[in-house]
């Protein structure tokens, strides 16, 4: 995986209140194209490891517990400017500042639980796919 792709999760409560469909819509309306998808569940520990880079942050236990306290669904995306457009179409990581129409705005609730991740860069978005996903699984 390199160039053109992103990684995605919709989080445990964005799952929860019935938006995985409305959000998958929006990403293929953005002009994505689904590489690998997967409904799965983070244990605790996986989801530590996930964002071990924010180890040391006041707010990683709760992190750590929201994003195991439920299903997710993982996805790697692709086109040309995957990472940075993605992220415009997700908005800030607070929705309270996030851009109208981008789907943190729509769907999330507070910035702990603010409905979807997006890669910060092309080696995380391989790191993070790879994570989730084995060769077979991406298409
Ligand atoms: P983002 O790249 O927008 O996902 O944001 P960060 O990598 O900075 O944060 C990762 C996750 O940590 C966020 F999605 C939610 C959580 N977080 C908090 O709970 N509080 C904060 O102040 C910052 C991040």
């Amino acid at each position: 995986m390199s160039g053109n792709k992103t990684f995605t999760m919709i989080k445990p409560g964005a799952v929860r209140n019935g938006h995985i469909g409305a959000i998958l819509a929006q990403i293929n309306a953005a002009g994505f194209r689904i590489v690998a998808l997967k409904y799965t569940k983070l244990s605790k520990e996986k989801a530590g490891e996930f964002y071990a880079v924010h180890k040391e942050r006041p707010f990683y236990g709760e992190l750590c517990d929201f994003m195991s306290s439920g299903p997710i669904v993982a996805a790697i995306l692709e086109k040309d400017n995957a990472v940075e457009d993605f992220r415009t179409l997700i908005g800030a990581t607070n929705p309270a500042d996030a851009a109208e129409g981008t789907i943190r705005a729509k769907y999330a609730t507070s910035i702990g639980e603010n409905a979807v991740h997006g890669s910060d860069s092309d080696l995380n978005a391989s790191i993070e796919g790879n994570f989730h996903f084995a060769g077979t699984e991406m298409f």
